[in-house]
């Protein structure tokens, strides 16, 4: 593998809707890291959200920052420690990479390590470049039957991955996912794969729905101001009882109430939308009936998992890929996520300068 030394082209956030493509040294690993041509680049509503709002609560941009975490590469050099890879390997990049010596590393809930790397993430650089350098152990080596493109979409499945796992998802569940975006859809593939027999998705815009009904999923339309218990009515309706199992994809107030009061006595509500601060919500009702709410953060100890899954076919993300740009139009690419026009699931950004559309 060989190195454009003259060439590493770099999409770098100076501040709100201010992306910038420049040159950047290429940087050189250190002894427990491999150096990566970057290949696919997927965007994440968490980078458009820093494009258009220059913060995501208290992260925020004070200093120019790479964008981009959902990625794939090639490793074209290896740290003189590195022992799991060699130069050729294509990878799936998980993208934070922890301090190993908090007691959460210790414990193996390294995602909750307060002083972990995250690529982009403000001060943490991303790797929408030419080429990264990156923890070899954070790196997973893909098998021949998966593409650079299923690579990066490993990252927002390891969050649906993750949150199955939070939910206790098991043969039979009967799940509501409430929001059919890129973590609702990637919740519903991860839920089918373990095993729930009903899958109901809800959300207010048709297009979105259509590709949930396609992976499979049982769906209902909310219209807007639509009465929260009419929707429960809806939802018990479609599936003929009440869900044990309930994901909140969306962050919505309005969604995570009707989670509370709609999931079955027992059951497990899981919040992966991240939505206002503080919320209003029928506690009462999730009390009295043990219903269990809980968080889930990222990933932890799943990108392994989930490549597992597509490798063995039982995930496919690729109807997840709408849409692929190469890296010299990065900011028609963000565009398009900042606008949604042409109604884009997952946007490919195509790091590879030799990448040509197929
Ligand atoms: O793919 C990981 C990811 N995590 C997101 C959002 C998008 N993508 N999170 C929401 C924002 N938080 S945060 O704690 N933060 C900016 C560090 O508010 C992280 C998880
Ligand atoms: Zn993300």
């Amino acid at each position: 593998m060989s190195v454009n030394a003259n060439d590493n082209l770099s999409a770098v956030l100076y501040g709100i809707n201010d992306l910038r493509l420049e040159q950047r040294p290429i940087p050189v690993p250190k002894d427990d890291q491999v150096l990566l041509q970057m290949e696919v680049v997927g965007i994440c509503g968490s980078d458009v959200h820093y494009l258009v709002n220059g913060r995501i609560g208290p992260f925020v941009v004070t200093q120019p920052m790479v964008i981009g975490h959902e990625a794939s590469g090639t490793v074209v050099k290896v740290g003189k420690n590195v022992t799991n890879l060699v130069p050729g390997d294509k990878v799936a990049i998980e993208p934070g990479v922890p301090c190993r010596l908090c007691n959460f590393c210790k414990s193996g809930d390294y995602h909750l390590c307060p002083d972990i790397f995250f690529c982009a993430t403000p001060p943490d650089d991303g790797n929408l470049s030419r080429y990264y350098v990156h923890a070899a152990d954070f790196c997973y080596k893909l098998p021949p039957n998966m593409d650079l493109e299923d690579g990066a979409l490993m990252e927002p499945l390891s969050v649906g991955v993750h949150a199955t796992k939070r939910g206790k998802v098991r043969v039979g569940d009967v799940v509501l996912i409430l929001g059919a975006g890129p973590i609702g859809l990637v919740t519903l593939l991860s839920c089918k794969a373990m095993g729930a027999s009903k899958i109901i998705v809800a959300d207010m815009i048709e297009t979105k729905l259509a590709t949930a009904k396609e992976l499979g999923a049982l769906t209902l339309k909310i219209q807007p101001g639509q009465n929260e218990d009419e929707i429960i009515e809806n939802i018990k309706k479609i599936l003929g009882g009440d869900p044990n199992k309930t994901f909140d994809c969306t962050g919505a107030e309005q969604c995570v109430r009707i989670a509370c009061k709609v999931t079955k006595s027992k059951g497990i509500v899981v919040l992966v939308g991240m939505g206002k601060m503080e919320q209003t919500l029928p506690l009462a009702s999730a009390i009295i009936r043990e219903v269990d709410i809980r968080g889930t953060f990222r990933y932890n100890n799943d990108y392994q998992t989930a490549i597992d899954m597509v490798a063995s076919g039982k995930i496919s993300v690729k109807p997840l890929i709408t849409h692929h740009f190469k890296m010299e139009d990065t900011l028609k690419a963000f565009n398009t996520a900042k606008t949604q026009e042409g109604n884009p699931i997952k946007i490919l950004i195509h790091a590879n300068p030799n990448w040509t559309p197929s």
